[in-house]
Formats: structure tokens, sequence, C-alpha cells
């Protein structure tokens, strides 16, 4: 099986800006430190270039609180990308400040255009045989059938499945671990939707855990969160752990924070 899912030659992040502090949240515990997340941020970068990848750091928008979760702006394939429309309102103009960074590294780039489609990237999980998009309360059917439409002809067939209520983003709750392996939540695991696919399950009370990478050799995981941890170490992956406390007072994890390709031109 080839490995298109999880061995990327780059990654694009974006440092935090101070608006963070005003960056959404579903429950309120405090404002993120901007310092104490620079230091993870960094830690992140210094993992994911660690890999051996190129990694293009941009700069922080102060316009855009969430701009540092780059992931929902995007879906990038081997054979092009596709810039999203959020769906929140605060965000969708993330989407048009990455395009041109896509466009510089990819030959083809997608747009979701429909007045009617909102799709978040936090919403997609790509694995080595199909597209897994979470419908949630920032993806909704027309996002989903557009990008659908968009990506017909890339040869990755796209399944529409259902982020659980209350949960942000469908990979808030899973990541990939290889092409046909999976960390998941229990409450996501249950709706049958990774049928088919091995499933590392999420220590019970370590639900965060859940938003992992794989890069490259690496499984990147926010730190705190030892059963899981030692989980994926048994299923045979090497970890590399980030603090993640500033990012998740945002509803904010590993995946959020970098897109991860291949380019090609
Ligand atoms: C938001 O609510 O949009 C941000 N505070 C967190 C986005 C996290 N992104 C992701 O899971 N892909």
């Amino acid at each position: 099986m080839s490995d298109t899912s999880f061995r990327f030659s780059h990654a694009i992040t974006r440092r935090p800006s101070g608006s963070i502090i005003a960056g959404l949240r579903a429950v309120d515990t405090g404002a993120p430190d901007l310092d104490v997340m620079l230091g993870h941020h960094a830690d992140y970068v210094a993992a994911l270039r660690g890999t051996g990848a190129t990694v293009i750091e941009l700069a922080p928008l102060d316009a855009y609180p969430d701009g540092v979760f780059v992931e929902d702006t995007a879906l990038c394939l081997p054979q092009g990308a596709v810039v999203m429309r959020p769906g929140a309102p605060s965000r969708l103009g993330e989407a048009a400040e990455m395009a041109p960074h896509l466009a510089a590294l990819y030959g083809d780039v997608r747009q979701i255009t429909g007045a009617d489609s909102y799709i978040e990237g936090g919403d997609i999980l790509v694995t080595e045989t199909e597209i897994l998009v979470g419908r949630s309360a920032r993806t909704n059917a027309a996002g989903v059938a557009e990008l659908a439409r968009l990506v017909a002809d890339w040869g990755r067939p796209l399944r529409e499945v259902f982020t659980p209520p209350g949960v942000l983003h469908f990979k808030t709750d899973c990541s990939l671990l290889d092409g046909e392996t999976v960390l998941a939540t229990n409450r996501l695991a249950a709706s049958g939707c990774f049928a088919g696919y091995r499933v590392v399950p999420v220590a019970a009370g370590e639900e965060a855990a859940a938003n992992a990478i794989r890069f490259n050799d690496r499984v990147i995981m926010a730190s705190g969160f030892p059963r899981t941890r030692d989980a994926v170490l048994a299923a045979g992956y090497s970890v590399t752990e980030i603090g993640n406390s500033e990012c998740a007072k945002l509803d904010g994890g590993m995946s959020c924070l970098s897109l991860r390709f291949t380019p090609k031109p």
C-alpha cells in the first residue's frame, strides 16, 4: 500500500498572533497565554522539521484570532489543493489568506465557492483509500457535496460521515496513524464510520488525545495523555509529545496547526 496519506515533504504553519485571546471556543476556560503558545508552536514546528520536512512558517494575522489553526483553510492532496469555506464567519477570510501560498506550490488549486457551502479542513480525514468528511456545525451538506464534485477526478472517493454532536470537528475525535489505522475516541468509533480500518482506541477520559497527526515517521500527540500515548507506542508507532495547553483552550490540537502535503507544481 502506498503512503501518501502520511508521508509528506512539506507543511505550512502560521505563528499565533496577539489576537489569539479572542479565538473561538465552545467553553471559556480562560485566555490562552501567547508566550506559552509560541513556545509550544516552536516545538511543534521543530517536530515537523525533525522528520526532514520543509516547514513554511507564515506570519501572524492579527485580523484572524484563529489564524494559527491553518488546517481548516484547505485540503491538500497529491494531485492538488482545495481552498475551503470555513463555517465560522470570523474565519471565512482565513481561506483567502492561504490561497496564494498554495498556488505557489501547487499547479492545481481549486476552491469551494458556493454561497451556501461551508466546510473546514478539521472535518476531513484523508486515508490511503478515501476522503472522510464529517458534517458538523462548521461543515454542511452543500460543502461536502461541492468538495465531492471538486475532487471527483483525483481518484480518491469521498465518503460523508458525521461528527458527534457537541464535537467541534471530525478530527477532534480521530487521527490517521497509517494508511489503514486510525486513533479514535470510542464515541466516534461507535458510529461505525471506521468499519474496515484498524482502530487504536483513545483511553477513556483522554478524549482530547484523539487529535494527533502521523507525519512521516512520527506520531505527534498532545502531551498529558499517558494511557493513550502508551497505547500508540504499544501499537508500534514512534511518538513525539508537544504541549497543547493553550490551543486546547480554543478547542485546537495537533492537526489544526498545520497543512501537510507534498506539492505538485
Ligand atoms: C475554532 O473554533 O475554529 C478554533 N478555535 C479551533 C479550530 C481547531 N481546528 C481544527 O480542529 N482543525
